[in-house]
Formats: structure tokens, C-alpha cells, sequence
């Protein structure tokens, strides 16, 4: 793996730190490819159950690395979105396992993109967020004209897209961009026990979630009922739901395993 990402277990959860700080963290080819082989091998490995997603440095990620815009020759920023951006968005959406990202500093244009396609996104005070793109001519990528609005409604959408004001980690919360703002003090270890203890429940309920939250966004009330009720079909029959109603009815803490059938 390379050292643009730097790749770490704990228990049951998998660290990914952008490591490029003198950057904040500006994504190059290097760092996608590396993202992309970290996610190849968190997707095939039942042992990881939580993934958290950070930055090394004062930043979190600054976007694309700006420099490999200069020079002679135009790029074709459609290429590049084709062969890193959608395809990290698209795997982060899909993987059936909880992504938390850890927001520790600044993050800008595709890096803010980023974070909100994790699933539950903290940062900590001193952290902000900016939609970057318009300051260079462009428009959100890396699925941030499909968050934004999701996330905190059409207007603040196009204002944050059209304005690319930075806005702090505390109304960022408050908007409800992001789930919680944290104290910069003990920000790394408030994420990894925030990750700890993803990473001990019902995985594939989480997993569930994630794909009932997915449809959301194109069903019908009509199709996302009866997908529920197909999910929750299958959920019934995990050897987690199991030990959940058995923990309830013997009044201790359930041990969830995150497995799809008994062993
Ligand atoms: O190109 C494609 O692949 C298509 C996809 C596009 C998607 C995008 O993400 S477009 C948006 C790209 N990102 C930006 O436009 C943000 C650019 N950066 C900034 O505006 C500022 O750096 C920040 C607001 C993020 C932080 O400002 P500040 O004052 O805290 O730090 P700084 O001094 O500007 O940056 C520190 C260093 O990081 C500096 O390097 P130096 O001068 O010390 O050698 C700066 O050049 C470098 N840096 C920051 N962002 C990037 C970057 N280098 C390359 N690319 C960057 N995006």
C-alpha cells in the first residue's frame, strides 16, 4: 500500500488516513488507487465491520490536486471523475459495512464530497467545510449536487454550491450537513470509539440500511415499503436479530456478530 494512504486495524475496524498533509491531502491518482485497493480488501474481509476515514495533518482533504491541472494540455476531467471520483463514491455507497469519516481539518471541493458520502460524518471544532468548485469554474463532483440538497434542503444546497463560503464544523452540524461537531481535544479517539462501537452492532442490518437509504433516494413510498419489508424479512432470519431479542429477554448487553447466517 502506498503512503498516500496510510492503512490501520483495530479490532474490527479499518483506519484509512489520506496522507499527503503538506497538501491537506489533495487527491492524486496515487491516493485513488490506493483508496481503491484499501476498499477492494475491506469489501472481501468479514473480520472489519466499521471503517473510518481521516486525514493526516491540519486538513481532512483539500479536493483534486490542483497542480495536475497546470501546464499545456487541457485534461479531461470527465476521464477522471470516470476512473476515481465516481467509483469511490459509488463503492463508499455500496459497501455493506459502516463508514464513518473523521473530519480533522479543512475540507474542500471533492474532499467535503468525500466525507458526506460516509455514512455518518463528525468533525471536530476547528474543522470547515467548503464547496470549493466555483472558486476554480466547476461544479460539484464527486456527489455533491446529489448530498447537498439531501443533506440540508435545495436553498442552503445552492448557496453553499454557488457561494463556496466556508462554513465551520459547529454550523455544519447545525445545518445538518454533517452528524456531530466534536472538541478538537481527543477528536481521533472520540472517532475511533464512535467506529469501536459501529463496528459491534448488527452489520448486516447496517448493511440493510444502507441499501434501504440508497433506493430512498428514487422509490416511491409504495417500493421503499415493500423493500422494507424484504430487508427486514431477511434480518429476521440473522443470527443477530436472534441474539438481540434473547439479550432483551435475559436484560444483559447483546454480542452481535454481524453475520449473515448462523456459523
Ligand atoms: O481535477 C480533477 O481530477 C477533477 C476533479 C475536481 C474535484 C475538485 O475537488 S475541484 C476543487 C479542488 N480543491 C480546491 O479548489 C481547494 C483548493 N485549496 C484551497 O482553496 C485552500 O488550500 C484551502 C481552503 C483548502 C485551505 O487553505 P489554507 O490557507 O488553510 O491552506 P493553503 O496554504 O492554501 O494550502 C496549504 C498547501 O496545500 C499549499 O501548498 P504550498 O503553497 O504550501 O506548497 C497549497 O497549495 C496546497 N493545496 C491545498 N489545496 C490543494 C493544494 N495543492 C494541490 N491541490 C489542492 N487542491
Amino acid at each position: 500500500m502506498a503512503d498516500e494512504l496510510l492503512v490501520h486495524t483495530e479490532g474490527a475496524v479499518r483506519t484509512l488516513t489520506l496522507n499527503r498533509p503538506e497538501k491537506l491531502n489533495a487527491l492524486n491518482p496515487a491516493v485513488h488507487e490506493a483508496l481503491a485497493a484499501a476498499f477492494t480488501a475491506i469489501e472481501s474481509d468479514d473480520t472489519i465491520r466499521a471503517v473510518l476515514l481521516t486525514g493526516a495533518g491540519r486538513g481532512f482533504c483539500s479536493g483534486a490536486d490542483l497542480m495536475q491541472n497546470l501546464g499545456g494540455t487541457q485534461r479531461d476531467l470527465g476521464a477522471a471523475i470516470d476512473q476515481h471520483y465516481n467509483p469511490l463514491v459509488r463503492r463508499m455507497r455500496a459497501l455493506p459495512k459502516p463508514i464513518i469519516a473523521a473530519v480533522n481539518g479543512v475540507a474542500a471541493g471533492a474532499g467535503a464530497n468525500l466525507a458526506l458520502a460516509a455514512d455518518i460524518v463528525i468533525a471536530c471544532e476547528s474543522a470547515n467545510f467548503t464547496e470549493a468548485f466555483i472558486r476554480i469554474g466547476l461544479i460539484p463532483d464527486a456527489g455533491g449536487t446529489f448530498f447537498l440538497p439531501h443533506l440540508v434542503g435545495d436553498a442552503r444546497a445552492r448557496g453553499l454550491a454557488m457561494l463556496g463560503e466556508t462554513i465551520t464544523a459547529t454550523e455544519a452540524a447545525a445545518i445538518g450537513l454533517i452528524w456531530r461537531c466534536l472538541p478538537d481535544a481527543g477528536f481521533a479517539q472520540a472517532a475511533l470509539a464512535l467506529a469501536t462501537s459501529l463496528a459491534a452492532k448488527p452489520t448486516q442490518a447496517i448493511a440493510a440500511m444502507k441499501q434501504a437509504f440508497n433506493a430512498a433516494a428514487t422509490n416511491s413510498l409504495d417500493a421503499q415499503l415493500d423493500l422494507e419489508r424484504d430487508l427486514q424479512r431477511t434480518m429476521g432470519r440473522t443470527p443477530d436479530f436472534a441474539e438481540g431479542v434473547r439479550a432483551f429477554a435475559e436484560k444483559r448487553p447483546a454480542r452481535f456478530t454481524g453475520a449473515a447466517t448462523p456459523p
